[in-house]
């Protein structure tokens, strides 16, 4: 009786103690695994997931995850934590979800080349029709004239190149379409000034972002502008911020994000209708320096119904963009419908800031191309870009040699 109580105690304590070891047991492997959850997100906390899987290992931990990973919770939960880390900051900055890729801006010089000729030919058609009558008698020569100065190319240059043409004509004593044709080409080559420098400052100068401000009349495209003109940049691999200093319209700054947006390029605005144009332009030079972006670009108000009262404007926002950094580059946009109007204005914007470089827009669907010529002999500036159409690629730099080829080709 005795020795069954015996056995019975021994067997009881025997399966308390198996009980008891298989609990601890299981308790320390338990506690293994959740160090594990701990350690792995904060050794990659931080990291995309990607550099997290690459990490070489540093601990038997590690080292004995992997083979874990495929159905263990260990990579599930720290895939969110690492990845939500660095993506957070970056949402404001890229509000559209898929980018577009702009077109890159040898591409587009060639499919606008013909837009080019198609807005000139009227001008080439023309002349070239006069010149190849066979006999260029005065009366020829007027025609000629006439057309050039309808061409918005300006009475002056009008004049040297009808001069020119003639004397060689007369000293040649040939009519010939193709030799005509060819002096006519020289002699426009020389009027639009190839030798002008006409690229953009765009890039990072010292330690600093390069500075664009855009001015123009309300209406000739800026706004439209500088938003093909950060595409022309982001298709160029530079880091791009927008500064939007027409405050007068919200909508203005509306315009203005949504280009923008589109290809991932952040705005300065304000949120205030009629907040002060010069602090919106200082605060995205600002805003440039500390990010260190490679070009900052200004969208300005164009109002003139008040000449005075947006001189003042411009030159307050000059002023206080320059208590920071210096303006690289400031781009007159004008319509090139507009004609004598738009000399006009060149000439007041040049008063107020110093214009380095014309962007000509709407040379699509005008025959009125010898503005080109015209406004950079009035203001000594060079035309370094043109807009050829409303499309979001629309926008190449200024070629002269393509120029002139599109008129008399
Ligand atoms: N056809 C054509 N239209 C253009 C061109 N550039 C701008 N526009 C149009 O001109 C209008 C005014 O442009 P916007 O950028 O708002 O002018 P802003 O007032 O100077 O900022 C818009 O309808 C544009 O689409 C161009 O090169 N060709
Ligand atoms: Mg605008």
């Amino acid at each position: 009786m005795a020795d069954v109580e015996t056995v019975l105690i021994f067997i009881i304590i025997g399966a308390i103690i198996v009980l008891g070891a298989l609990g601890y047991g299981l308790s320390l492997l338990r506690g293994g695994g959740r160090t594990r959850e701990r350690e792995a997100p904060s050794a990659g906390r931080g990291m995309p997931t990607d550099d997290l899987d690459r990490q070489p290992p540093t601990d038997s931990t590690d080292r004995v995850t992997p083979p874990e990973r495929p159905g263990g919770q260990a990579q599930v939960e720290v895939q969110p934590d690492a990845s939500t880390a660095p993506a957070e900051p970056a949402a404001p900055t890229t509000p559209e979800p898929t980018l577009e890729r702009p077109e890159s801006a040898r591409g587009r010089l060639q499919r606008l080349r013909a837009r080019l000729a198609r807005s000139n030919s009227s001008i080439g058609q023309g002349l070239l029709a006069l010149l190849s009558r066979g006999k260029l008698d005065e009366e020829a020569w007027e025609e000629v004239e006439d057309t050039l100065i309808s061409s918005d190319l300006g009475v002056e240059a009008t004049t040297e190149l009808v001069d020119s043409l003639r004397t060689r004509v007369k000293i040649d004593g040939t009519t010939d379409e193709a030799t005509v044709r060819g002096w006519l080409r020289d002699d426009l080559l020389a009027l639009v000034q190839p030798e002008m420098d006409r690229r953009i400052a765009s890039s990072r100068i010292g330690d600093r972002p390069a500075v664009i401000l855009v001015v123009g009349v309300n209406g000739t495209g800026k706004t439209t502008t500088v938003g093909k003109l950060a595409r022309v940049l982001v298709a160029e691999d530079r880091e791009v911020l927008l500064g939007a200093a027409d405050t007068f319209r919200a909508a203005a700054a509306d315009q203005l994000e949504t280009w923008g947006a589109r290809v991932g390029v952040a705005t300065v605005r304000s949120d205030k209708d009629g907040a002060d144009p010069a602090a919106v332009a200082f605060d995205a030079v600002k805003a440039g320096i500390e990010e260190e972006v490679d070009v900052v670009i200004i969208d300005t108000a164009g109002r003139l119904h008040n000449k005075v009262g947006l001189m003042d404007e411009l030159g307050k926002v000059k002023r206080v963009i320059e208590k920071q950094s210096e303006i690289d580059e400031v781009l007159l946009v004008l319509d090139a419908t507009t004609g004598q109007n738009g000399l006009q204005q060149a000439k007041v914007f040049s008063q107020a800031v110093n214009v380095t470089g014309i962007v000509l827009t709407k040379l699509d669907g005008t025959a009125k191309g010898g503005i080109v010529v015209a406004v950079q002999r009035q203001l000594g500036v060079p035309v370094k870009l043109v807009g050829l159409g409303e499309g979001p690629d629309d926008l190449a730099p200024f070629d002269p040699e393509a120029f002139v080829d599109a008129i008399v080709m």
